[in-house]
């Protein structure tokens, strides 16, 4: 309190004046001053401020304006008033009045609420470009982003061969209009215009260059998620990297080691919320070297006729398997007695969804891309946030079958604007030829 009462002394006094019995002084204290300055100097009642008074700390002279300022409401507001407003029939008055303001309220908020649930997401403005945590991210206008052109992603990743016999990829980093099922257009953040991005395909011991052009209107960078990297190649700014700017490039240059073999995924690492969540990840797959100790049991795991790669996640409030609701998610079509191998990866920024096949169980053979010492049977499994699961399962149904496969979190089987009867969102279809 010193150090408060020396701050705001400017002139006349350092120490707490002799008049008050605490310390900063109560409004009794400033009371009983005024009531001693009363019959002391009459005379100078008259006046704006006593005279004592302007020879006091400014800052308790201030308290002591503050305090003639409350006695001059009191006066302006009698005791009466206040013993009527505090009476039962004034409370009465008072607790309508507040409740029914707060009806007024209520009503005014329900009122838009359901405005924001009946209506679908709008194809060309701002309140389709929040990404996969909408109310999280800024708003952007979108009438400058241009339409996705191709439907579905896992498109395998473009190369070149350097002159020194490297792999080279590039990708270029671009918003585009993202339709999760036909018709409704959401603010996608892509590698290559596609939800999911490009699949890079590679093979352990090889070494590979990544470029990425920034075409987005913030910075990015790109993470390699399971691979053992040096840090200077991780993609996690600032670490290692700066974040690659607008209209800038950069390039990764790294080998694969033979423990990278297995199913692993590429995602932003830079406002990881609304570009993750945008769609920003793709499917980083490393086939094992021949001859490395990886090989023989992978090869022999993962063998199967059919190999899909699946990402879950969220897009512009959207649940989506690949970039696509239900009923616009890809079918799966399998063939009585052949094998099939899914590769499940969890890119949603905040869920798990536990994915349950219907009909068949499946063996979990790799883990985050690793080969299990021992495999085991399932039918549902949780895929968190950043997982890989190899599963395989055998399509013993008749041609003709129908099996779903979907996320058992069941108000994840939802498209915005659907109600309870309707399926969308986590749901993708097992279709047996006939
Ligand atoms: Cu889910």
């Amino acid at each position: 309190m010193t150090i408060d009462a020396k701050s705001h002394t400017e002139d006349v006094t350092k120490t707490p004046a002799s008049f008050v019995s605490t310390w900063p002084p109560t409004e009794e204290d400033l009371n009983a001053v005024e009531r001693n300055l009363k019959q002391a100097k009459p005379v100078q009642q008259a006046g704006q401020t006593p005279s004592a008074v302007e020879q006091w700390p400014e800052w308790l002279q201030k308290q002591w304006v503050a305090s003639q300022r409350r006695r001059s409401w009191l006066i302006a507001h009698p005791p009466s008033f206040r013993r009527r407003l505090f009476s039962p029939g004034g409370l009465l008055a008072v607790s309508l009045v507040l409740l029914l303001v707060l009806v007024g309220i209520g009503m005014g908020a329900s009122l838009l609420n359901q405005r924001g649930s009946t209506s679908t997401p709008s194809t060309s403005s701002s309140s389709s470009s929040s990404g996969g945590m909408s109310g999280m991210s800024s708003q952007q206008s979108t009438s400058n982003v241009p339409d996705a052109t191709q439907q579905y992603g896992n498109q395998p990743a473009k190369f070149v061969m350097d002159k020194d016999g490297i792999k080279h990829f590039t990708m270029t980093a671009q918003q585009v209009m993202w339709q999760p099922v036909k018709g409704q257009k959401v603010l996608a953040w892509t590698l290559d215009g596609t939800v999911p991005g490009p699949m890079i395909q590679a093979t352990a011991g090889e070494h590979v260059r990544i470029t990425i052009v920034n075409h987005l209107p913030e910075a990015t960078a790109i993470h390699w998620h399971g691979l053992e990297v040096p840090t200077d190649n991780d993609g996690v700014p600032p670490i290692g990297m700066k974040p690659i700017q607008p209209g800038q490039s950069y390039t990764y240059d790294f080998t694969l080691r033979d423990e990278d073999a297995g199913t692993h995924w590429y995602h932003s690492h830079y406002d990881d919320i609304k570009q993750v969540g945008g769609g920003m990840y793709g499917a980083f797959i490393v086939a094992p070297r021949p001859g490395s100790a990886q090989y023989q049991p992978m090869m022999k795991a993962e063998h199967a006729d059919i190999d899909q790669t699946l990402f879950f996640g969220m897009l512009g409030g959207y649940y989506v398997i690949n970039g696509k609701s239900f009923p616009d998610t890809q079918a799966l079509t399998v063939k009585h007695g052949q094998t099939v191998h899914l590769r499940l990866i969890g890119a949603d920024v905040q869920m798990m969804h536990p994915m349950h096949l219907h009909g068949h169980s499946f063996q979990v053979v790799a883990e985050d891309g690793h080969l299990l010492p021992a495999p085991y049977t399932k039918d549902t499994i949780a895929v968190a946030p950043g997982e890989t699961y190899d599963v395989t399962f055998y399509a013993w149904a008749a041609p003709g079958s129908i099996y779903p496969f979907h996320c058992h979190i069941l108000t994840h089987l939802m498209n915005p604007g659907q109600s309870g009867g309707e399926m969308g969102g986590l749901i993708m279809l097992v279709e047996y030829q006939k």
